[in-house]
């Protein structure tokens, strides 16, 4: 089973594209496991596909993007659908971590943090990770500090995905910085 190429698979699913799989998600972006499994069956590459191989393909995962829980299925955040997924609001930590291409970080810290295509801010709550996000589209990142818990004092609403990753509405440039 290749896991990588499963998970892929399953987060083109559940973040951008339910309904080409004949799936609907509820207001928390999951759906019933055997509806799920029974729609990626129907694709050769995934026809004796068990929840037993979701669950290992979520386990050997490096990033923890997917969730089964009381017989359902999720992605935890990168959604892109047009109807906006239902997270639990939670007070951040006082610093988050943005990583960002040199390009980017010079826009953002003039007009914020902007969810672009996605429904969500994506931060991090360490450095380091913030690094491995921005090296996507910068061999030399930029990690931004955003003062989160200020911003949440202000009314920017922060959601908790899981002890790496919070999703942010916009994020105003006055609570962003690239240095301490
Ligand atoms: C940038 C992947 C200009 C923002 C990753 C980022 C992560 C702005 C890009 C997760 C801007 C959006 C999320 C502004 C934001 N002007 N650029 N005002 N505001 N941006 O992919 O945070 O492997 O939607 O800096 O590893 O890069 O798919 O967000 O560069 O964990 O599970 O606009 O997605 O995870 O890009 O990455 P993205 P992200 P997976």
């Amino acid at each position: 089973m290749n896991y990588q190429e499963l998970s892929k698979e399953v987060s083109y699913a559940l973040r951008h594209a339910p309904w080409e799989y004949g799936l609907e998600l509820d207001e928390n972006g999951s759906v019933g496991i055997e509806d799920f499994i029974n729609a990626l069956r129907l694709d050769l590459r995934w026809k004796s596909i068990t929840e037993i191989d979701l669950k290992k393909m979520i386990e050997v995962s490096d990033k923890k993007r997917h969730e089964i829980n009381n017989g359902r299925i999720r992605a935890l955040y990168g959604h892109t659908l047009p109807r906006k997924i239902l997270n639990i609001q939670s007070i951040p930590p006082s610093i988050l971590y943005h990583g960002t291409s040199q390009h980017s970080a010079k826009q953002i810290i003039l007009e914020g943090l902007k969810p672009m295509s996605r429904q969500y801010v994506h931060l991090s709550t360490d450095c380091e990770t913030a690094v491995r996000v921005g090296k996507r589209r910068d061999l030399n990142p930029v990690v931004l500090y955003v003062y989160a818990e200020k911003a949440s004092d202000a009314g920017v609403r922060f959601f908790k995905v899981d002890n790496f990753v919070w999703l942010a509405d916009y994020v105003p440039p006055n609570y962003i910085t690239a240095e301490l």
